[in-house]
């Protein structure tokens, strides 16, 4: 598929999930080019909602297109978050953070009464491999590059509260099993492996066609 074929398709993805935000909601904007899509979705829409946002380039593209972004410390629930993915298991469990903001996108995504993922086709894969995307307080560092063993820095990349980005890059094998490995490392700050029971629904785009997708 080409690429103009895979813009397309996150923008039919982006503007299927723009059409659950209603006036009144507060939303949890993602990150990344398929989230630049929902972004002018739901300008055009121009809802009253209350937004966070999980990084500065979201948040600056958010209010250049005049939606209200605000810190997220104050609200203790979203009734939405959208976010791409980039990678898609069929049970549904995420990688996330290619672009260093999985952080911020799995506390947004956590405090979501429904968490929506907009996707082109090509992130469905059959199982889920590396990298796996990682945010390691600096505090340490070379300690916990040793503990995790398979895992590099990346060069310069920092999320957007200023922790280290690094990607694992040894076998995922059990998804949750990884998950349960990498958060038992002190020095890691969080991955970006995210389970089917954060994800309410999945949109997938094929071609002009929406696949929904309700993790079990
Ligand atoms: C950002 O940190 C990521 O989790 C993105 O959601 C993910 O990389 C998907 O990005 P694209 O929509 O650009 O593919």
């Amino acid at each position: 598929m080409s690429v103009v074929d895979l813009e397309q398709e996150k923008r039919t993805a982006a503007q299927a999930a723009a059409a659950l935000v209603e006036d009144g909601m507060t939303v949890g904007l993602g990150t990344g080019s398929t989230v630049a899509y929902l972004l002018d979705a739901l300008a055009a829409q121009a809802p009253d909602v209350r937004c966070v946002a999980t990084s500065e380039g979201t948040e600056q593209r958010a209010r250049e297109l005049g939606l209200p972004v605000e810190p997220f410390n104050r609200l203790e629930r979203l009734d939405v978050a959208i976010d791409g993915a980039d990678q898609i298991d069929g049970r549904g469990w995420l990688v996330k953070g290619g672009g260093a903001a999985h952080t911020r996108e799995k506390i947004v995504a956590s405090a979501a009464e429904r968490f929506v993922v907009i996707a082109s086709s090509d992130k469905l894969v059959d199982d889920l491999r590396a990298p796996v995307p990682l945010e390691l307080l600096a505090f340490g560092v070379a300690a916990t590059l040793k503990s995790l063993g398979a895992a590099r820095l990346r060069d310069v990349a920092v999320s957007p509260d200023g922790g280290l980005i690094a990607d694992y890059v040894g076998p995922v094998g059990d998804p949750a099993a990884l998950a349960a490995w990498l958060s038992s490392i002190p020095g890691v700050v969080e991955h970006g492996l995210f389970p089917p029971e954060l994800v309410s629904e999945i949109f997938v785009a094929r071609g002009p066609q929406i696949e929904r997708i309700v993790p079990a």
